[in-house]
């Protein structure tokens, strides 16, 4: 047999998300960013989308029993390493995601996306309350923006001083790690790190230009693939905020909208297990 040098033990990820049809955001997004760190990626797709770069156009919801079957068969066959939510859309979609993860005790990363960067609604109001009670509880981590901490929160979050206290709160309905993304503020694009009473922060110069497309789906993908990889939460944030920001920086120029991120930018630690294999 040749032997080519490459590793044969090769972790995989699962994301469940809605698909973007565009490749920028959603379940292509995360499958990318999955390869680009050497991670074998599974995508159960939650709903569908119609979108490209100037927008989405329409939301097919995948009903929430199918859903849960994909889960099920990839469990029975290739139990992931570490998973990753997106876009789930329905309150019942919320609830069997919720219940397999409670059963397959994966290192799970939430996502909550409430909408998609042009700003259509891509969770019912019941599936953000559905995954307030049901999936924050069970996460290792969840990667809310400043609008999705808000809305979890219930407060306005436009500060660092604000992402701090939403970040304790949220920290409060039961992640161990709850990771507030700054992008959106002026200055330094700062996030905020909170876990058992220690705050960290995250810190990159900002990239100017226009928003880009995907940013908070390769964000939390990466981090789901440093965490199957074996790295400690704090390692895969500060690896995965390297990669997204050098991603905006190179976003290549396709579409006529918000051009999506460079998901070939170089990952750090990619398809390099951590030796010793940690419990995640
Ligand atoms: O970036 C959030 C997001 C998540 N999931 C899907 C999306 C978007 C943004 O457009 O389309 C499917």
């Amino acid at each position: 047999m040749v032997d080519c040098g490459l590793p044969r033990e090769r972790p995989a990820a699962l994301t469940v998300a809605g698909s973007d049809p565009s490749g920028g955001a959603g379940l292509q997004a995360d499958l990318k960013t999955f390869h680009q760190f050497g991670v074998y990626g599974m995508a159960v797709p939650a709903v569908l989308t119609s979108q490209n770069t100037l927008g989405v156009e329409a939301v097919f919801p995948v009903e929430p029993a199918f859903v849960r079957s994909q889960l099920d068969c990839i469990q029975r066959d290739i139990p992931p390493r570490a998973a990753k939510t997106g876009a789930l859309g329905s309150a019942e979609t919320v609830c069997e995601v919720a219940s397999w993860a409670r059963n397959a005790s994966v290192p799970l990363v939430v996502d909550p996306v409430i909408s998609s960067t042009s700003g259509q609604p891509l969770s019912s109001e019941d599936g953000l309350e559905a995954l307030v009670r049901s999936l924050l509880p069970q996460c290792l981590m969840v990667t809310p923006n400043l609008h999705e901490a808000g809305e979890i929160a219930g407060m306005t979050v436009q500060s660092l001083e604000d992402m701090r206290r939403a970040a304790v709160r949220i920290a409060d309905l039961g992640p161990e790690w709850v990771l507030v993304t700054g992008g959106h503020l002026s200055g330094d694009a700062v996030d905020v790190l909170w876990s058992d009473g220690q705050l960290r922060l995250f810190r990159e110069a900002r990239v100017a230009g226009p928003s880009h497309h995907g940013t908070g789906c390769a964000y939390s993908a990466a981090i789901a693939a440093l965490l199957s990889l074996g790295r400690t939460p704090p390692e895969a944030v500060r690896a995965a905020k390297k990669y997204v920001t050098e991603a905006i920086r190179r976003a290549p120029e396709l579409g006529r909208g918000n051009h999506p991120v460079d998901h070939h930018a170089p990952a750090k630690w990619s398809g390099m297990l951590r030796s010793g294999r940690p419990d995640l």
